[in-house]
């Protein structure tokens, strides 16, 4: 490793606590009665949270807690809400979203999206629906999730009428499944709900949901588009990236991947493809230190002395001068 690659290496590792924090967590709820689709539209967006999912008893016993070592997103899939005992999971469940959302707790502790799951085959809206709904829309933006969607027949509408708190209400279908007439119903939906959800989240909390998701790709790149219509988005990075030789590139690529900031490079086909020559595909490792969202991983570029990326850019491309 050059003694450049050495030092980067070292003021990386040194703030990776910090990268992490400044990047939010993330709290997203998943409600609904059992049976209903939740595990299963959670595995469809998330992938490889892997909540379980299953037929007959209900398996989510109580709330289902999901989360996975290095990444921002937490899950709360909570139990489903049948009539029995329904009224003492609702207590519990309100005590525990007004306790997290109030205003002076950390907001990484709130409850920042609810998705509540309405089975399109049962067709219909129960009281136990409307009840969690309107509790649910108090303490956060509310998208009602129809499950399991095959034909509307005017279902969306009524949905519509029954739960007005919601701020939407969409239409998905989480796995392809193959009827008895074999007839197969693909995947849909999926993309516009991850999108919507995008759009209600505090803007604080959407590249953690940006990155987590599984579904849209072109997500990531609405964060982008947003960076650079705030003037929070420098040109020199881009030149600066298709200079650098693999061996500089390899401690940023080395924590990339082991703080697990983001989550792209490793399910990226040029990465696959071409490391250790890291060179090769530095427009990809490029996206991932523009992911970073904070500041953090520029500062350790610069030393953390917390100037702007234009003037890291600058200072690295003179080191990198100097050397060549
Ligand atoms: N065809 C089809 N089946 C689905 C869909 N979503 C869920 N299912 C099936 O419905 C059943 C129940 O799904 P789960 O995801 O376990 O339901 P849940 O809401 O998590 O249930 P609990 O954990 O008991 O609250 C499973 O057999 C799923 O395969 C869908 O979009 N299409
Ligand atoms: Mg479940």
């Amino acid at each position: 490793m050059s003694s450049f690659g050495a030092e980067l290496h070292n003021e990386l590792w040194a703030s990776k606590e910090q990268a992490i924090q400044d990047r939010g967590r993330l709290n997203i709820l998943i409600a609904g009665r059992s049976g209903v689709g939740k595990s299963t539209l959670l595995n469809a967006v998330f992938g490889e949270y892997r909540a379980q999912t299953g037929q007959g008893q209900p398996i989510t016993q109580s709330t289902g807690i999901y989360s996975k070592e290095g990444s921002p997103l937490t899950i709360f899939d909570t139990r489903g809400m049948e009539m029995a005992g329904f009224a003492e999971g609702f207590g519990s469940l309100e005590r525990e979203i007004a306790q997290r959302n109030k205003a002076e707790t950390d907001h990484n502790r709130h409850m920042h999206v609810a998705w509540l799951c309405i089975g399109e085959d049962g067709r219909r809206v129960e009281e136990g629906d409307i009840e969690l709904h309107r509790m649910l829309a108090k303490y956060m933006p509310l998208v009602v999730v129809i499950t399991k969607a095959r034909s509307d027949q005017g279902f969306q509408a009524q949905v519509e009428g029954l739960l007005p708190d919601a701020r939407m209400v969409m239409r998905v279908h989480a796995i392809s499944a193959v009827d008895d007439d074999g007839l197969e119903k693909k995947v849909t939906g999926l993309n516009e709900l991850v999108e919507s959800t995008y759009d209600l989240m505090p803007e604080a909390r959407q590249l953690a949901f940006a990155n987590a998701q599984q579904v849209s790709a072109d997500l990531n790149l609405k964060y982008i588009n947003r960076r650079k219509a705030e003037g929070n988005w420098d040109d020199d990075l881009s030149p600066l990236m298709d200079s650098v030789s693999s061996e500089d590139l390899e401690p940023l690529v080395a924590y990339i991947l082991k703080a697990n900031v983001t989550e792209g490079l490793t399910g990226c086909p040029h990465y696959k493809a071409h490391r250790p020559d890291h060179a090769k595909y530095s427009g990809a490792i490029e996206k991932e230190i523009r992911l970073f969202g904070g500041n953090t991983v520029s500062n350790a570029l610069r030393g953390n002395r917390g100037v702007r990326y234009r003037e890291i850019t600058i200072d690295v491309a003179a080191k990198i001068g100097a050397k060549n």
